[in-house]
C-alpha cells in the first residue's frame, strides 16, 4: 500500500515537473526566436520529446536544458544542441561533445551534395550549415587547383581570407536559387565558390586600416592582422581574379554562354557600379564628410549598391545558371534585392545592439565612429519595421513558386532573425 502512494506521489511530482518544464521549454524556445513556422514546430516537438523521454531522470533533463540555452544563446542551431547530448557528457568528456558540435553530419560525410541538401528533415539553419561544409570543401579544392602554389605566403593569405568560418550565405542562395529551376546542387557549387571568393577579399579589404580598421572578422585576427597589409591587398585581389577564372571554366556550366552571362551578372554586382561604389560613398561619407546631412534615400542606396548587390546577383546567377527564363530571372533578382536590404538593416541592427562574441567582429563601431545608418537616422523600432516590410516583400515576391521556393523564403527570415 505505502510503496503504490510513494509511486503515486512520485508520479504527481514528476507530472508537476513536466508542466513546468514545458513551459520552460516554451520559455526558452521564445527567447532563441523560434518562430511560428511549421518546420519550427517540428524542431520544437522534436526537442519536447528528446526532453521528455529523460523525464524518469530528472536532473538529467534540467541539466539538458541548461546545454540547449548555452548552445542556443551561443547562436548553435537547435538540432546541433540536441545532438550534443546533456550537460553531463559534456563534463565527463568535453573533446567528444566539441567534436560532435563542430563535426560534419553523417549525411555530409557519406554524401553526395544532392543526397546531402536534398534531405526534407533538415532544419533551415542545418541546410545552411551543410550547404557551408560543401562549399568550404569545394573553396578549398578551388584554391588548391587555381590558386597559387602551397606554401606560399600569397596562398595562405588567400585561405585565411576564405577558409574557416563564415556563413557562405551568398554561395548558399546560388545553389538553393539554382535549384528552384531543377538544378542539382553539385552543379551549381563552382559558381557558388565563385561569389564566395568575391565576398571574401570584399571582406579582406574592407578590413583594411585605410577602409574600416578592423581587427576581427568571423572570430579570427583579419588578413591583415594574421600577415600584413600588402599581404591582404593582394590575397584580395587573387580571390578577385581567382573568382572570374573559376567563372571561366567549362566545369562551371557547359554552355560558354551561360558562363560569360554568369561573369557579366558578378561583375555588374561587385565593380564600380555596384559593391565598390557602395564602399566609395560609405567610406566618402565617413571620411569626407559627403554628403554632409545623408539622407535616409542616400543610406539606402549605399547599402543596396554595398550589401545587396551582390546578394541580388547571387540569386540572379543561380536562376541563369539553371537556365530560368527571364521573368523568372527578373523574380529572383527583385528577391535578392528584398533580400539585400532586409540583410543590411539586420547588420546595422546587430551593429547596434549585438554581442561581439557571437557577431565574431566588434559591434558598436558605427555609432562610435558617428556612421550615419539607416538605425541611426531613423531609429530601431522603425528599423524593425523596415526589415519585417523587407522580409515580407522578399517572400511576396516568390509566391508564384509556391512550396518549391521554401527554401529561400526562409533564408529571407534567417536574414532578419540571424545573430551573426
Ligand atoms: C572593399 C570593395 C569593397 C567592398 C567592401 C562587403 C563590404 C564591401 C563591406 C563589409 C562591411 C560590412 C560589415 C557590410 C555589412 C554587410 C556584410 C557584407 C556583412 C558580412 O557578410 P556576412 O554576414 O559575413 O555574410 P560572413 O562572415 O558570414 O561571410
Amino acid at each position: 500500500m505505502r510503496a503504490v502512494a510513494v509511486h503515486r506521489l512520485r508520479r504527481l511530482a514528476l507530472d508537476q515537473l513536466e508542466m513546468r518544464l514545458l513551459d520552460r521549454i516554451r520559455l526558452i524556445g521564445h527567447e532563441v526566436g523560434f518562430g511560428r513556422g511549421w518546420r519550427e514546430r517540428a524542431v520544437r516537438q522534436r526537442f519536447c520529446g528528446a526532453l521528455l523521454r529523460g523525464l524518469r531522470t530528472w536532473r538529467l533533463v534540467l541539466l539538458r536544458l541548461l546545454t540547449l540555452r548555452l548552445f542556443c544563446r551561443g547562436g548553435i542551431d537547435c538540432g546541433w544542441a540536441l545532438r550534443v547530448g546533456p550537460v553531463h557528457t559534456l563534463l565527463a568528456s568535453p573533446r567528444c561533445c566539441i567534436r560532435s558540435l563542430v563535426a560534419p553530419s553523417p549525411e555530409v560525410r557519406q554524401g553526395t551534395p544532392s543526397a546531402v541538401l536534398g534531405n526534407p528533415r533538415m532544419t533551415f539553419v542545418q541546410r545552411l550549415g551543410a550547404a557551408a561544409r560543401l562549399i568550404d570543401q569545394r573553396l578549398s579544392e578551388l584554391l588548391a587547383e587555381c590558386g597559387p602554389e602551397k606554401g606560399e605566403r600569397l596562398a595562405a593569405a588567400m585561405h585565411h581570407a576564405v577558409l574557416g568560418g563564415g556563413k557562405r550565405f551568398r554561395p548558399f542562395l546560388v545553389v538553393e536559387s539554382a535549384a528552384l529551376f531543377g538544378m542539382a546542387p553539385e552543379a551549381a557549387l563552382d559558381a557558388a565558390a565563385a561569389f564566395e571568393c568575391v565576398h571574401c577579399y570584399s571582406l579582406a579589404h574592407d578590413d583594411l586600416p585605410a577602409m574600416d580598421d578592423d581587427d576581427m572578422r568571423r572570430g579570427r585576427p583579419t588578413v591583415h592582422k594574421a600577415f600584413d597589409e600588402w599581404t591582404a591587398i593582394l590575397a584580395g585581389d587573387a580571390l578577385l581574379t581567382l573568382a572570374f577564372e573559376i567563372v571561366a571554366r567549362p566545369a562551371t556550366h557547359p554552355a560558354p554562354a551561360t558562363r560569360a552571362e554568369i561573369a557579366l551578372v558578378l561583375a555588374h554586382s561587385a565593380g564600380g557600379r555596384g559593391m565598390v561604389l557602395g564602399q566609395m560613398l560609405d567610406l566618402a561619407a565617413e571620411k569626407r564628410g559627403e554628403p554632409a546631412v545623408p539622407s535616409a534615400e542616400h543610406i539606402r542606396r549605399l547599402q543596396a549598391l554595398k550589401t545587396g548587390a551582390l546578394l541580388a546577383a547571387s540569386c540572379e546567377a543561380g536562376a541563369v545558371l539553371a537556365g530560368a527564363k527571364s521573368d523568372e530571372r527578373a523574380i529572383l533578382r527583385r528577391y535578392g534585392e528584398w533580400l539585400g536590404l532586409a540583410f543590411q538593416i539586420a547588420d546595422d541592427l546587430l551593429d547596434a545592439e549585438g554581442d561581439a562574441a557571437v557577431v565574431g567582429k566588434a559591434t558598436g563601431k558605427d555609432s562610435t565612429a558617428g556612421k550615419a545608418t539607416l538605425v541611426s537616422l531613423i531609429g530601431i523600432a522603425a528599423a524593425r519595421d523596415e526589415l519585417a516590410k523587407a522580409v515580407r516583400e522578399a517572400e511576396r515576391i516568390l509566391a508564384p513558386f509556391g512550396d518549391q521556393a521554401a527554401t529561400l523564403v526562409e533564408a529571407a527570415r534567417f536574414t532578419a532573425s540571424r545573430g551573426n
